[in-house]
């Protein structure tokens, strides 16, 4: 048998040494990827992002007609260019709606306001609202009045209730438009955890058709009836450059509503807040706003666009002949004489 020289010793031992390093590297990076595979496989709830409740709709068990993305309304546009749908009757199915939501329980709030003479239009606001407004959803409407004697009882269904809130009286109807924002400001506030969305609307209108979960969206505009066949230029937005509430001619989408908005009670805070914000702003500068917080909404939403835009439909005005792309009025401002019924002229 041969004896291994010292030189041979050292270079074998060397060698094994390698070898068994190589396998130990090997070993352990095994040892890693899988247990970063186990850790994939076992996730647990905890892992799972929050769902948006606006998106995760869940459809499985819901029957309905089938969508075109071919045949539909060809005579009105139905998306702005910032991709909001622009909801018209025939764009939506109810019946599919109403089926995505209903498992949510949503929970919608209403503002109204009846000061003075204007508490005459509460009754009718709130009996047709049981007929046609989120029928079958749980609604909460909070009437903000100087004359809480006066509410009407309105007899609501299961899963609807009223609120009766007291504000003083006013002498200049200005004040009482413009105190809304305040008012929905703080309201969403002491809100916040026990509403989704809210709507805020005119009290003298009545609905005549369907208002509901098709409305639903983070911010949610209703065009003007009386301006939407104009161009910007013509629209009554704020023009004096010394108002925060101002819009350039080459500015503006459309003109929207003060009569009727809502959302998310998250986005109908920031907006309210902040035409709040500046119509105080622009009282301390001596100026108000050619049509008060409408005028700042208009401006807050050519800033921060809509996330749904709510057509003509949804509020419409009883004076006004029908136009042949309004298939149906959902909600419309009854006619009145200002004169008689407001406060000052
Ligand atoms: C338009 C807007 C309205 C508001 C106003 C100007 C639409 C269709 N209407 O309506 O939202 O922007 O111009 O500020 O967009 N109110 C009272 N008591 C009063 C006066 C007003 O409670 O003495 C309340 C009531 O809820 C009424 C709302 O304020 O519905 C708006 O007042 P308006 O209806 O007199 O204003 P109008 O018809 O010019």
């Amino acid at each position: 048998m041969r004896v291994m020289s010292g030189k041979t010793v050292t270079a074998t031992l060397l060698l094994l040494s390698f070898l068994l390093l190589g396998v130990l590297y090997c070993y352990q990076n095994y040892r890693v990827s899988v247990s970063f595979e186990l850790n994939d496989s076992r996730q647990t709830d905890s892992d799972v992002l929050p769902l948006s409740e606006e998106f995760h709709l869940e459809a499985e068990h819901l029957r309905y007609q089938q969508p075109s993305i071919l045949i539909g309304r060809t005579d009105v546009v139905t998306v702005t260019p910032w991709l909001a749908p622009v909801v018209w009757d025939g764009t939506f199915d109810p019946v599919l709606l109403d089926g995505l939501y209903r498992p949510r329980n949503i929970s919608v709030a209403v503002t109204v306001f009846a000061v003075g003479k204007y508490i005459r239009f509460l009754e009718a606001f709130l009996l047709t609202a049981e007929q046609h407004f989120f029928v079958g959803f749980n609604v909460h409407v909070y009437i903000f009045t100087d004359r809480p004697n006066e509410v009407p009882r309105v007899h609501m269904a299961p899963g609807r209730q009223v609120t009766v809130r007291s504000v003083p009286s006013s002498r200049r109807w200005q004040e009482i438009s413009a105190r809304r924002m305040e008012l929905i400001q703080t309201l969403i506030e002491e809100l916040r955890n026990h509403k989704d969305y809210i709507f805020c609307l005119d009290v003298d209108s009545r609905f005549h058709g369907r208002w509901g979960t098709e409305s639903l969206g983070g911010l949610v505009g209703v065009i003007h009836p009386g301006y939407y066949r104009d161009q910007r230029t013509k629209f009554p937005y704020e023009r004096r450059p010394e108002s925060r509430a101002y819009l350039a001619p080459e500015d503006g989408d459309f003109y929207y509503c003060g009569g009727a908005f809502g959302g998310r009670l998250q986005e109908v805070h920031l907006m309210a807040k902040t035409c709040r914000r500046d119509f105080e702003a622009d009282a301390r500068g001596g100026i108000e706003a050619a049509w008060q917080e409408e005028s700042h909404l208009n401006r807050y939403m050519w800033i921060h666009k809509p996330t749904k835009v709510l057509s003509p439909e949804y509020l419409w005005q009883d004076f006004k002949s029908r136009e042949p792309e309004i298939r149906l009025v959902r909600f419309s401002g009854v006619a009145k004489n200002y004169a008689e019924i407001r406060p000052n002229t």
